[in-house]
C-alpha cells in the first residue's frame, strides 16, 4: 500500500474526527493507499504532545510553515479556526501539498477564490469536510432525487438547531469559543451550521438563485474568554433564510444556537411532485420516503433503516441491522479522497465547489442587512 503522510493543524473538535478517520478508513474499505499520522501541529506544543499521544501521531510542530516545509508530508489537514484556512491553505498549495480542509472553506467567498485559484495552479489534491454529505441516509436521497424519483422539486426545507450559547455569561472568544467571535469564524450560525444545510442542499437539489435572510444576535454583549473584556457580539446568533433554486423549487432554512432542547438537530425534507424524502440528524440511519405511485391502500411513509449491503457505504461496516454513526462519515470523506486519488475523478466537494456555499453564506448575511433579496455571487 502506497503511505500517504499526513499532516494535521489543530487538535481540536474536528482534529479528532479526522484522526480517527485517518486511523480507521483502511480497516473497513480496500484503497490503494494508507494514511499514516505523521504529524500534529499546534500553537500550545505540550496539548499537541498530548494529543499526539492519545492519536499516534509520529511528531509536532509548533509552526504550520514548518510543517508545510517538510518533504516527509503529502497532505495538510487543516483544522485550524476559519481565520487560519486561507493562509495555510495557499501555501500548502505551492508547497504542492494535498489539502483536506475543514468547513466552512473560509471567511467569505472573495477570500475562498483565492483558495480555489492556489490549488487548481498548483494542480493539487483537495477537497473540503463536509461530512453530512456522507452519512449513508444522505447519500441514499441524494441517489433517490437523481434517480429521479422525486419527479418536479417543489420544495425543500432544512433547519440546524442548537442550544449551547443560550446563557448571556457563556465568554466569547480564546480556544473553545471562538466559533462565537466574526473576527475568528467568518459569521455565526450561517457559516457554522447553516453552511452545512446549503452544502447538503446544492448537492442535492442544485444551485440557489437568490435568498432573502433575516439574522439577529440575542445577546448583544459577552466577556472575551482572554481579556475578560466586555465586548460587543459580532457574530449571528440566529439566521433565517428564504431561497429560490435554479430548478424552481422554494426553500426554507433556519438556524439558531437559541432553540432550548435541541443540541444538533439537523433535518431536511424534499418534497417532489412524486414522492417526498425527510432526514433527521438525532436519527440518521433513518430515511423517511413517501412514494405516491405506491398503491393507495399501503401507501404512507416508510421508515428505511440504511444500514444494508446495497445502500451506500454500508457493505464497508458491519451485517444488515446493524448502524453506524456520526465519527463514520469522516471516514467516508477520507475513503472518498483516496479513491479520487485513484481514479483521478476528486471527491467532492473540491475547494471550487465549496466555494458556492460561501458566496451562499455571503449573499444571506448581506440580505439581512438589506432587508432585500440577494442574487448569489461569484
Ligand atoms: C458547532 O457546534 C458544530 O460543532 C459545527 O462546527 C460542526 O460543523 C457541526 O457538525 C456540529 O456543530
Amino acid at each position: 500500500m502506497k503511505k500517504l503522510n499526513v499532516g494535521l493543524i489543530g487538535y481540536g473538535f474536528m482534529g479528532r474526527t479526522h484522526s480517527n478517520a485517518f486511523r480507521k478508513v483502511n480497516n473497513f474499505f480496500d484503497l490503494e493507499y494508507q494514511p499514516v499520522l505523521k504529524a500534529i501541529c499546534a500553537r500550545d506544543e505540550k496539548k499537541a504532545r498530548g494529543f499526539a499521544s492519545k492519536w499516534g501521531y509520529e511528531s509536532v510542530e509548533s509552526d504550520w510553515r514548518r510543517l508545510i516545509e517538510r518533504d516527509d508530508i503529502d497532505l495538510i489537514d487543516i483544522a485550524s479556526p476559519n481565520n487560519t484556512h486561507a493562509e495555510i491553505a495557499i501555501a500548502a498549495a505551492k508547497a504542492g501539498k494535498m489539502i483536506m480542509c475543514e468547513k466552512p472553506l473560509s471567511m467569505d467567498g472573495p477570500e475562498g477564490k483565492t483558495m480555489v485559484a492556489a490549488v487548481e495552479k498548483a494542480k493539487v489534491p483537495n477537497m473540503v469536510w463536509y461530512n453530512y454529505r456522507r452519512v449513508p441516509a444522505v447519500t441514499l436521497a441524494k441517489q433517490l432525487v437523481d434517480e429521479g424519483r422525486l419527479g418536479k422539486i417543489f420544495h425543500y426545507r432544512a433547519k440546524f438547531l442548537q442550544d449551547w450559547t443560550i446563557s448571556p455569561d457563556l465568554p466569547q472568544g480564546g480556544a473553545a469559543l471562538w466559533r462565537l467571535d466574526a473576527k475568528i469564524a467568518g459569521s455565526g450560525v450561517t457559516g457554522d451550521l447553516l453552511a452545512h444545510c446549503i452544502d447538503t442542499a446544492i448537492w442535492i437539489n442544485g444551485s440557489i438563485d437568490k435568498v432573502n435572510a433575516m439574522t439577529e444576535t440575542f445577546i448583544k454583549e459577552r466577556k472575551h474568554n482572554l481579556t475578560g473584556k466586555v465586548q460587543k457580539v459580532s457574530i449571528d446568533d440566529a439566521c433565517a433564510f428564504l431561497a429560490r433554486f435554479k430548478n424552481g423549487s422554494l426553500a426554507t432554512f433556519e438556524s439558531t444556537r437559541y432553540a432550548r432542547g435541541h443540541k444538533a438537530l439537523y433535518t431536511f425534507e424534499i418534497n417532489g411532485e412524486n414522492a417526498s424524502i425527510a432526514w433527521d440528524l438525532h436519527d440518521l440511519h433513518r430515511l423517511q420516503y413517501f412514494d405516491h405511485k405506491d398503491e393507495g391502500r399501503v401507501r404512507g411513509w416508510r421508515n428505511i433503516h440504511v444500514t444494508d449491503g446495497d445502500q451506500p457505504y454500508m457493505k464497508n461496516w458491519w451485517v444488515p441491522g446493524l448502524q453506524i454513526g456520526y465519527e463514520h462519515t469522516f471516514v467516508h470523506q477520507v475513503a472518498d479522497f483516496i479513491e479520487g486519488l485513484q481514479t483521478g475523478k476528486p471527491a467532492s466537494p473540491t475547494f471550487r465547489e465549496a466555494l458556492e456555499t460561501q458566496f451562499i453564506c455571503d449573499a444571506v448575511l448581506k440580505s439581512a442587512k438589506t432587508e432585500r433579496w440577494e442574487k448569489i455571487g461569484k
